[in-house]
């Protein structure tokens, strides 16, 4: 059986995931699609050479019989409506960060998929099928570094424009970090402050760019990542853990290396497509195979949206305040507590 995937959502990303299902991966085909700018949708068909319906909504989609999976690729303040009726109908679900915008609204989705009563819903947190962080999250579990200690990332963009405002450093941006981290040291977050190094003159007036943020994880391990999203240089992601008796880095990805006018050197990539494209690949083959195989996904879970959104909102008070906020988190519920062997 092929895994029929239904779009909600053909923007930027949207399309790039429809690419990547027809083009690169197995197992799955696009059967339907929906945007709020129709137009887009139809031409989304044309353009990507799609046979797959044309929906005038997620409601509309969600009634095709051919549709067993969503993907969720519409705006972030769409996600949560969507999500709760492709529960409703019982599909799978692929929804791109954020899984709400609001804790409450991941609680919402939380609660509705324990009462169906099996997991649907997987959150596109990529980076944890990044093979760089795969390893050092594997070397970690070795303990061949020891107990880690202290974690420092960056988190670098070229630059942002006219939309992107300040929470987005926390909730659009620093959300990768805060997903992967907490599950790179298998620790949960305690406490999260921003503070504001000297501005750049690159950002525009309404931004403070760059941001340090400093999480304190139960056990107290110590993370500083800084947020810089007007840096001009590239897309940049840096990722460094302490531990008692080593350090694990993240690898740079290659790039062609030259020599050329008395320079030895070598590019840096310039977006996250590119950056995280086998990522993206290797987290859309395991939903594919996990939903068709085991009739589960097994990647990031409406649990960890849930941690992210709560997580999140510290950030953002913190930004306003300065100060050190808590995060506060409930247990996570039996539901969500997955096998060691089938951990992601
Ligand atoms: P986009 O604006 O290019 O595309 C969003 C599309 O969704 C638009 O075409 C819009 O018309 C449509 N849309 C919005 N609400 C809708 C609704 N209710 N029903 C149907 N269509 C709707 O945005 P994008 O850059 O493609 O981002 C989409 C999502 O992907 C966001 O949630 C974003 O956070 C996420 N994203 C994730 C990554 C990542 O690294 N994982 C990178 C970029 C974007
Ligand atoms: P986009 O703006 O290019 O596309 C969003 C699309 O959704 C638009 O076409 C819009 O018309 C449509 N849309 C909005 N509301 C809708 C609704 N209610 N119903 C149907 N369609 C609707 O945005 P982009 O960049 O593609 O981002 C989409 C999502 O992907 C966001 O949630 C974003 O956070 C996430 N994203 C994730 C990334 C990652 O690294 N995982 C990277 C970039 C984006
Ligand atoms: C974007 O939405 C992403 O998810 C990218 O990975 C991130 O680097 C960027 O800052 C976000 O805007």
């Amino acid at each position: 059986m092929t895994l029929g995937f239904g779009v909600v959502g053909t923007g930027a990303i949207g399309r790039e995931h429809i690419k990547r299902i027809t083009k690169t991966l197995t197992g799955a085909d696009i059967v339907a699609v929906t945007d709020v700018n129709q137009e887009l949708a139809e031409k989304t068909i044309g353009d990507l050479d799609l046979n797959a319906n044309v929906y005038e909504d997620d409601s509309a989609l969600l009634q095709d019989d051919n549709v067993q999976a969503v993907l969720v690729t519409s705006w972030g303040p769409a996600h949560e409506s969507t999500v709760l009726k492709a529960i409703e109908a019982g599909k799978f679900v692929f929804v791109e960060k954020p899984l709400a915008t609001t804790a409450e609204g991941c609680m919402r989705i939380v609660e509705a998929e324990q009462k169906h009563g099996k997991r649907l819903v997987q959150v596109g947190f990529m980076r944890r099928y990044d093979n760089g962080y795969r390893q050092m999250k594997q070397a970690i579990e070795n303990n061949f570094i020891g107990e880690p200690l202290m974690v420092r990332c960056a988190h670098r963009n070229p630059e942002v424009g006219e939309r992107y405002t300040l929470d987005m450093a926390i909730l659009d941006t620093l959300i990768h970090e805060i997903d992967t981290l907490h599950w790179l040291v298998g620790d949960d977050y305690k406490s999260i402050q921003v503070t504001y190094p000297k501005k750049t003159s690159k950002a525009l007036e309404h931004l403070r760019d760059p941001q340090i943020v400093t999480l304190e994880t139960k056990s107290g391990i110590i993370i500083h990542a800084e947020i810089f999203v007007n840096c001009q240089f590239g897309y940049d992601i840096q990722c460094e853990v302490i531990g008692e008796e080593g350090i694990v880095k993240l690898p740079e990805v290659p790039t062609l290396e030259y020599r050329k006018d008395g320079v030895l050197g070598s590019g840096i990539l310039q977006d996250w497509q590119n950056r995280f494209n086998d990522a993206f690949n290797n987290e859309f083959q395991d939903f594919i195979d996990s939903v068709r195989h085991k009739g589960e996904p097994q990647g990031p879970s409406s649990w960890d949206g849930y941690i992210a959104a709560v997580t999140g909102d510290a950030g953002v008070k913190a930004q306003k305040s300065e100060k050190v906020e808590p995060i506060e988190l409930p247990d996570r519920p039996e539901f969500y507590q997955q096998k060691k062997s089938e951990e992601i």
